[in-house]
């Protein structure tokens, strides 16, 4: 009865422990739901869903080439902000990150916190006539 108790105890530590690493490598994205934005790139061009986007959320943009072609998806929007992509099973962060190419077929999730609003425009780099945009509300989140 003992031993039971001290071991799940035990367990209930660990698991706070690997929350509070996992909490500590990217908090500010893990704290609140995140929104959600879907990119996808067809024929050339980029399609996005987006919903009312809000400052100061944890947004996360879902890119997704079904073209045949390779392409990029940039912006001057994650320009000086904590960025977090993740792309076949791999995360990386950085500042500032310039754009995430994507090979035919492929996706990938970039993950930031709004920080600015207005009109952000985004364009692959190997194609550049491809633009898209999004809108962020000047609204702050509750
Ligand atoms: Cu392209």
């Amino acid at each position: 009865m003992m031993k039971r108790g001290r071991q799940s105890l035990r367990w209930a530590m660990g698991l706070s422990v690997a929350w509070a690493l996992w909490g500590g490598v990217d908090l500010p994205l893990w704290s609140q739901p995140e929104q959600v934005v879907e990119v996808t790139i067809k024929d050339f061009k980029f399609v996005t869903k987006q919903g009312t986007l809000r400052l100061g959320v944890p947004t996360v943009i879902r890119v997704k080439n079904e073209d045949s072609e390779r392409h990029d998806f940039g912006s001057t929007m994650f320009e000086g902000i904590p960025t977090q992509v993740e792309r076949d099973g791999v995360v990386v962060y950085g500042p500032g990150l310039g754009g995430v190419f994507l090979d035919a077929k492929r996706e990938a999730a970039i993950r930031f916190n709004m920080s600015r609003p207005g009109r952000h425009e985004f364009r692959c780099s190997i194609h550049p006539n491809m633009t898209g945009e999004l809108l962020m509300l000047n609204v702050e989140a509750v």
